[in-house]
């Protein structure tokens, strides 16, 4: 499907340093190393309800992956799926009375416009899980093929024991990973399986249910065979880096690495995973299913500058868990106000420490909140004491829309 419109990106002299990035799997923050294509993969959105700033959040930190390793010289070839069929979606469907492919469309334009209006970089493939159907019962065929996978009834089970490295990437003791599975749209207790933790690949027509005739028989994909295949298919094994948010280290991460693994015999699935922490309100993660949102699309509404919204997501590390309180957005609308009134003055202090500073804090594990730092003080050195250097103003404004992705 289409994603968005791309912003620009403004030039910047020189190179960025080379981005390191905490691991989950490794436990550490380690380089990442792509080649020529940096290869990313970022779990997209469920459609049934408008973008909150916990999601914003979330597309903010990849998007600032994105932009550090363009920076220093790679093409970036990012995947991102929409799960456009599951559970969730068909659940908030029945309970308005509204079809869920009219829900799941009108939410995924707002998303985009959302992310437009953001300055998110958009993923060179967006795939909805509709599309994907025919891809991903051919990878569970050749998954039940291989004993890997077997039949429940109609349905379809991966077997955990099946890659030989479960567990590896969340490192989670199996105590964990039943709670989590259980939160988190799992099946512990589902009868006939082998293992409580196996997962569901293919889900056998229901009552009232959705299905695609297939090899399979008629029925839907499950969740995690879905986002394992649309990014091994567009990415291949090992590519640089795996995102989401940090409720999808477990199981989802797990399980979509397991099945690519299990499928081509090769490991690792992504060189980095990389997790954001969950944005709160009120002491509670910000979720559909809690209802305590604050919606991008709300703000925008009534006439709050995106860019304020950007920056007040960024002023927070990103693996952090934070709250989300009154006084963040009216704080990056006076940081946005002086910095873009530096920015219109004809000269500046001297930018290039600023742009190599920028560099620096955003190469160190994503490090906004001292990036932000390096340009405040220089906002308030110009505003005090403007200098003489004509072309830093507009230089500094380049390094805050290339890496930060805030407009001028
Ligand atoms: N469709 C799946 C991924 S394949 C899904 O999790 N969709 S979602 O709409 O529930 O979430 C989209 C992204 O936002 C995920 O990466 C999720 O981890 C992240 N996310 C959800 N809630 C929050 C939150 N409160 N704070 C930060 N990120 C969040
Ligand atoms: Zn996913």
């Amino acid at each position: 499907m289409d994603a968005w419109p791309g912003p620009g990106i403004s030039q910047l002299p020189g190179r960025a340093d080379p981005l390191r990035l905490y691991d989950t799997a490794g436990g550490e923050i380690r380089a990442s190393e792509p080649g020529d294509v940096a290869r990313m993969y970022v779990c997209g959105i469920t459609p049934y309800d408008a973008t909150h700033l916990g999601h914003a959040a979330t597309y903010l930190a990849f998007d600032l992956v994105q932009r550090v390793w363009r920076d220093s010289g790679h093409r970036v070839h990012y995947v991102q799926n929409v799960t456009d069929v599951d559970d969730p979606l068909l659940e908030r469907a029945a309970h308005t009375g509204e079809n869920w492919m009219e829900l799941a469309g009108r939410e995924i334009a707002l998303f985009r416009e959302d992310m437009t209006a953001l300055r998110v970089l958009p993923p060179d493939d967006y795939i909805g899980a509709v599309e994907a159907v025919e891809e991903i019962t051919a990878a569970i065929s050749s998954l039940l093929e291989s004993g890997a996978a077997y039949h429940v009834g109609g349905d379809v089970y991966f077997s955990i024991d099946a890659s030989g490295h479960f567990g590896y990437e969340s490192g989670y003791d199996r105590a964990r990973m039943l709670e989590l599975f259980g939160q988190r749209g799992g099946d512990p207790a589902h009868a006939g399986k082998r293992d409580p933790l196996d997962s569901l690949l293919w889900r056998a027509q229901r009552d009232g249910e959705p299905f695609w005739e297939t090899p399979l028989g008629p029925g839907r994909p499950g969740w995690h065979i879905e986002c394992s295949v649309i990014a091994l298919n567009r990415l291949g094994m090992g590519f640089d880096v795996q995102g989401g948010g940090s409720d999808l280290i477990f199981p989802h991460h797990e399980h979509s690495a397991a099945h690519a693994e299990a499928l081509t015999g090769k490991t690792p699935f992504a060189q980095h995973y990389v997790h954001a922490g969950m944005i709160g309100l009120d002491g509670e993660k910000m979720s559909k299913s809690r209802g305590n949102l604050v919606f991008v699309s709300k703000l925008r509404g009534a006439g709050v500058d995106p860019m304020a919204i950007r920056l007040a997501l960024l002023d927070g590390h990103y693996r952090a868990d934070r709250e989300w309180t009154g006084g963040r957005l009216p704080n990056a609308e006076g940081r946005l106000d002086r910095w873009r009134a530096a920015w219109r003055r004809p000269t500046g202090p001297a930018a290039g420490p600023v742009l190599a500073g920028v560099r620096a804090r955003l190469a160190d594990d994503l490090d906004t909140q001292g990036a932000i730092a390096v340009i405040d003080r220089w906002a308030e050195a110009s505003l005090a004491q403007p200098g003489d250097d004509a072309t830093a103003p507009a230089l500094v404004a380049a390094t805050a829309d290339a890496l930060l992705g805030i407009a001028p």
